[in-house]
């Protein structure tokens, strides 16, 4: 099994993005767990790349390889992480996107299949959502929650308009927030109804948000 994720790792870390769907497609064939190919192959290479990225060991293009790498895996794996999930009664319809001036996708990617997964129905609105376009997808579906994701610290205070337009306007839909660098004293001081480090704790939280009670 070790080999399969040493694998999933390298395509990732070298930015091999024609490689990446074939290694995930390989892994899936051996019976590993798609959830555990993302965590334990794909993301981790990612989250080093970012670092290296972060202390200027690596530069842009191959953050960009890195990232293009793990959306192709994902593109195998994602249906995968869906059936995963038994059919049954919707849970509730989640709205996600992620905020304005921010094209990080691939979390909220993660997020929406584990949803999908649990029973959520799931609507993605895709990257760079302003908030006029939270704010219209809202009052016309009318979800029970609604899902944000940042990556940036300057996107970030986006979800706090987000969250002002929908409340200025009465939409009832919980709020649940996320991202690398959004933390529970941020949800709160932005007035969300929850925050998850994780896709697989964002599931938690959905469940307990369309269950009632504030976190
Ligand atoms: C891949 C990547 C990119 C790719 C994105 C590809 C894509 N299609 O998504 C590309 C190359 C496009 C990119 C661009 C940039 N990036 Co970038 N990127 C990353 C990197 C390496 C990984 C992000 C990622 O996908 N992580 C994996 C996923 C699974 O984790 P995640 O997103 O955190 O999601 C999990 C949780 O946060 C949570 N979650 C996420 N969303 C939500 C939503 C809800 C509702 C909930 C409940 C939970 C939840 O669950 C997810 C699953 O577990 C990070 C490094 C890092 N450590 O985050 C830098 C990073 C975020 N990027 C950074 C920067 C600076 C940039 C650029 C500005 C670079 C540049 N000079 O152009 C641009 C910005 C472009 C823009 N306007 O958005 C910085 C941000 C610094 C900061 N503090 O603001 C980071 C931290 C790198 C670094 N160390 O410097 N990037």
């Amino acid at each position: 099994m070790e080999h399969f994720y040493a694998e999933m790792y390298r395509v990732v870390y070298e930015g091999e993005v024609d490689a990446a769907g074939p290694a995930a497609e390989r892994a899936l064939a051996a019976g590993l767990d798609p959830l555990e190919c993302v965590n334990r192959g794909f993301m981790r290479a990612l989250e080093q790349v970012g670092r290296e990225f972060g202390a200027g060991d690596k530069f842009l293009p191959e953050l960009v390889a890195a990232g293009e790498a793990v959306q192709r895996a994902l593109a195998v794996l994602q249906p995968r992480l869906q059936e995963s999930g038994i059919r049954r009664e919707s849970l509730g319809l989640v709205l996600l996107g992620t905020v304005e001036g921010d094209i990080h996708e691939i979390g909220k990617r993660i997020v929406g299949a584990l949803l999908a997964a649990a029973g959520f129905e799931v609507v993605d609105l895709g990257v760079d959502v302003p908030a006029a376009r939270f704010l219209e997808r809202a009052r016309e579906l009318r979800p029970a929650i609604v899902g944000m994701s940042a990556l940036l610290t300057t996107t970030m205070v986006r979800q706090r308009e987000v969250i002002a337009a929908l409340r200025r306007e009465n939409v009832p839909a919980r709020v649940m927030v996320g991202g690398a660098p959004v933390t529970p004293s941020w949800a709160e001081e932005i007035g969300a109804d929850g925050y998850a480090e994780d896709a697989s704790a964002a599931v938690d939280l959905a469940r307990q948000l369309v269950g009632g009670g504030k976190q």
